[in-house]
């Protein structure tokens, strides 16, 4: 199959690939935008272009009741173990003001095999995170992770178990720090949250905020931890809210300085690396303009600081292009982006999913018109601001 493709290991580093076929069967109901079935398009580009002979691949198993205990309440594992779809009456969702533990909405709604799917996300995180810590992986992916938004006893925004949260975790019994970064269009409040009382763990997140029209919407500039300085957690969490339109200059403009000034003063010990691929344009729920380039370029520059890196999924609700992306981002991650054909492949399954046989559609192509670029300079200059004087409180 991967005839011709040049693909080969990467070079003195090892790249796992930790997914389950199981998970993308299920379904959150017709018209609700997260698909799991964009799990299957992503694989078969990934495999088409030849990429698993590159990667150690696993079939991922189901978390444990005890892992998923390990950041999530035992009341609402048990709860979320046992409640029935059928247990909340479909045409009165919205009006029903007391859903248990904010399950049952149409944001979060109870579907089959709902508890195996989230097992399965987190077991595939956790054991991203298990191959990082064993040292047998030097980057490990797990796509179908990602959950950023799911809290402790509560699930939220399509997230009912923050497989984050219980990999950084693990990573946490082994390396004095981590840095998480969320490159996802939605804030990364339930990761945010979790860590807000350590400075072992420091927090970045970029999104669209707009607090009254957007989700979640929290993440403004000076969001940055706890306001008291005997609290270890104080401005370890760095927000970079954006608006409408942002373009890949811009975009990496912002991600190098940013998360550069961050590496220099945090020296974080491993990076999970959140890549939500509903920051691309043409996004069903997104608004920015990011194009395949630019979102990749946020896995390459993160990939160059050459620490261990967990690479995780997250929102991305236009399937073909989120095929697009984690496709050349896995296949950054083996050092083969120059390798691979910028043409879709001839025998990729679904091929006519792609509209366009280009890896790399143009904004034009991707939208007809782009969305208006609603990000001055003067504003993003700013942002860079604030984050140089928050980081001047962070010891390192
Ligand atoms: C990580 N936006 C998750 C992002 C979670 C976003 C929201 C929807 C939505 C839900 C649907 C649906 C939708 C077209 C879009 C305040 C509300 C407004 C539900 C209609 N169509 C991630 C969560 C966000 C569900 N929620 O970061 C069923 O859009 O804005 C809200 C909350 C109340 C609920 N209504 C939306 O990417 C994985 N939901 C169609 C059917
Ligand atoms: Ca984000
Ligand atoms: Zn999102």
């Amino acid at each position: 199959l991967a005839e011709s493709s040049g693909i080969t290991r990467p070079k003195g580093y090892n790249v796992s690939f930790h997914c389950n076929p199981e998970m993308e069967k299920h379904h959150f109901g017709m018209t609700h935008p997260m698909k799991p079935w964009r799990l299957t398009l992503s694989k078969s580009l990934i495999y088409s272009y030849g990429m698993s002979f590159a990667m150690d691949n696993y079939l991922t198993r189901a978390a444990t009741y005890e892992e998923l205990a390990s950041f999530h309440s035992t009341d609402y594992l048990d709860f979320l173990g046992t409640v029935l779809p059928e247990a909340v009456p479909r045409d009165l969702e919205n009006q029903n003001p007391d859903l248990k533990y904010n399950l049952g909405g149409s944001d979060c709604p109870l579907f089959d095999g709902l508890y195996n799917y989230c097992s399965m996300s987190a077991g595939s995180a956790l054991d991203a995170a298990r191959k990082i810590v064993s040292k047998q992986s030097d980057i490990a992916i797990a796509w179908g992770g990602g959950l950023h938004h799911a809290k402790k006893a509560e699930a939220s925004g399509f997230c009912y178990i923050n497989d984050i949260v219980i990999a950084i975790l693990e990573l946490l019994r082994f390396y004095p720090r981590v840095l998480y970064i969320d490159i996802d269009v939605h804030h990364g409040d339930g990761v945010e949250e979790a860590f807000f009382s350590t400075d072992r763990v420091m927090t970045v997140s970029f999104h669209k905020y707009d607090p009254n029209n957007f989700f979640p919407g929290t993440g403004a500039l000076d969001d940055n931890g706890p306001k008291s300085e005997h609290n270890p957690g104080a401005h370890h969490a760095v927000n970079v809210p954006l608006n409408d339109g942002i373009t890949d200059e811009q975009y990496d403009m912002l991600f190098n300085n940013i998360v550069g000034k961050i590496v220099e003063k945090f020296r974080p010990s491993a990076i999970a690396l959140q890549c939500g691929a509903d920051s691309l344009a043409g996004d069903r729920l997104g608004r920015f303009n990011l194009q395949v380039q630019g979102h990749g370029a946020c896995v390459e520059f993160c990939k160059r600081l050459n620490l261990p890196m967990i690479l995780f999924g997250g929102g991305g609700y236009t399937p073909r292009n989120v095929a697009r992306a984690w496709t050349y981002e896995t296949s950054i991650a083996i050092n083969s982006q120059d390798k691979i054909s910028p043409i879709l492949p001839e025998h990729a399954p679904w091929r006519e999913q792609f509209r366009q046989d280009t890896l790399f559609p143009t904004l034009e192509q991707i939208l007809g018109e782009p969305r208006q670029n609603r990000n001055p300079q003067k504003r993003l200059q700013e942002i860079i601001q604030h984050v140089t004087e928050q980081l001047r409180f962070v010891e390192s």
